[in-house]
């Protein structure tokens, strides 16, 4: 459909903000946990209202907004700082009965888009690190190659590209890092940069779009004509992995698998190769705090701890060798 490197042919007429909360960061090959998109129009960035405050107005949120937030089951253990920070928990899913990423968000996604006026961009802050491949990801899992037709664009690119044309902050930024500080393009440095004060629900979906669109609307025109040249397709978005790799040595895994979780059932995915797990609570709970199947870097494995056994008893040996040796020299 695209061309590899096609920004948009003409202006992006809707703005789709999106954040994703998973179960971790990039190496652990998080799962996606929730998903939250704001449709705005141009219209609506353009023609912003103002709310009067001192020392100057503040933006209003636009009004006419369409909204999708979805929780999605990740059936991936969280890492524990992915937990601390979103406040969500692999129980809090099976509890509240979530399904996992399927079919049908594909499908609310494509229903969601068609009701916008094209040419449709997705907007993520640190986009194109973290939300557009992990999208890509989890898409492909499905056997899916992406969405059609919708652009993608990065605040956090964007920000620091207007950072370095806007000569005025050029000035800033030298007196910033005469003085040791350097510019923060988080999230949360970017509305204390703009509000003076740190955002409401940070970490949760819907939370960090909000956010996120209350920074948009402080640069509305400069981003806006950031994007209309420098959006992408999505579909050029590599995947943040492939799923097929996530269980490199399946054997091995599968059989420390069925020691841990008896109860686990196996689910063969679409995609040739791939193996997953479904994990019923009650599998989860005694010991899978320990070890962890789907990441490869936990370390109290059974193998480990019997490493550990074997370093100790030859430790023990040792040192009943010295101290004999040491006992026959005192006694001839
Ligand atoms: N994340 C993480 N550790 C961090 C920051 C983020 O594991 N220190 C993961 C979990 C979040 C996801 O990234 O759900 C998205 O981050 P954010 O909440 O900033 O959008
Ligand atoms: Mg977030």
């Amino acid at each position: 459909m695209f061309a590899a490197s096609e920004s948009p042919s003409r202006p992006i007429e809707t703005f789709v903000f999106m954040d994703l909360e998973a179960t971790g960061l990039p190496l652990s090959r998080p799962k996606i946990a929730e998903m939250c998109l704001f449709a705005v129009s141009r219209h609506a960035l353009e023609n912003l209202q103002y709310r009067n405050s001192h020392p100057k107005p503040i933006p209003l949120f636009p009004r006419v907004v369409d909204k999708l937030c979805v929780c999605i089951n990740p059936d991936k253990p969280f890492t524990p700082m992915a937990s601390s920070i979103t406040g969500l928990t692999n129980e809090m899913f099976s509890w509240n009965k979530k399904q996992r990423f399927n079919l049908d968000i594909l499908h609310m996604m494509t229903t969601f888009f068609s009701r916008q006026h094209p040419p449709i961009c997705l907007v993520a802050h640190n986009g194109c690190s973290y939300d557009f491949p992990l999208l890509k990801a989890e898409l492909s899992a499905l056997g899916l190659s992406g969405l059609d037709g919708i652009y993608c664009a990065d605040t956090l690119k964007a920000m620091k590209a207007l950072d370095k044309e806007d000569i005025q902050l050029h000035q800033f930024i030298y007196e910033a890092r005469q003085c040791g500080k350097k510019m923060k393009y988080g999230l949360q440095d970017l509305y204390f940069r703009f509000y003076k004060a740190y955002p409401l629900n940070s970490h949760s979906a819907e939370g960090d779009v909000i956010t996120l669109i209350n920074i948009f609307q402080q640069r509305a025109t400069d981003l806006m004509l950031w994007m209309d040249s420098n959006a992408r397709p999505f579909n050029t978005t590599r995947a943040m992995y492939q799923d097929s790799e996530r269980l490199p040595d399946f054997p091995q895994t599968h059989e420390k698998i069925q020691q841990i979780y008896p109860n686990c059932s196996q689910v063969r995915s679409r995609q040739q190769g791939t193996q997953r797990y479904s994990f019923s609570q009650a599998d989860t709970e005694p010991v899978a705090n320990k070890w962890d199947p789907l990441h490869h870097t936990i370390s109290d494995t059974p193998d480990e701890i019997k490493k550990l056994l074997l370093l100790f008893l030859g430790l023990i040996i040792i040192t009943w060798i010295a101290f004999r040796n040491s006992w026959n020299m005192s006694v001839f």
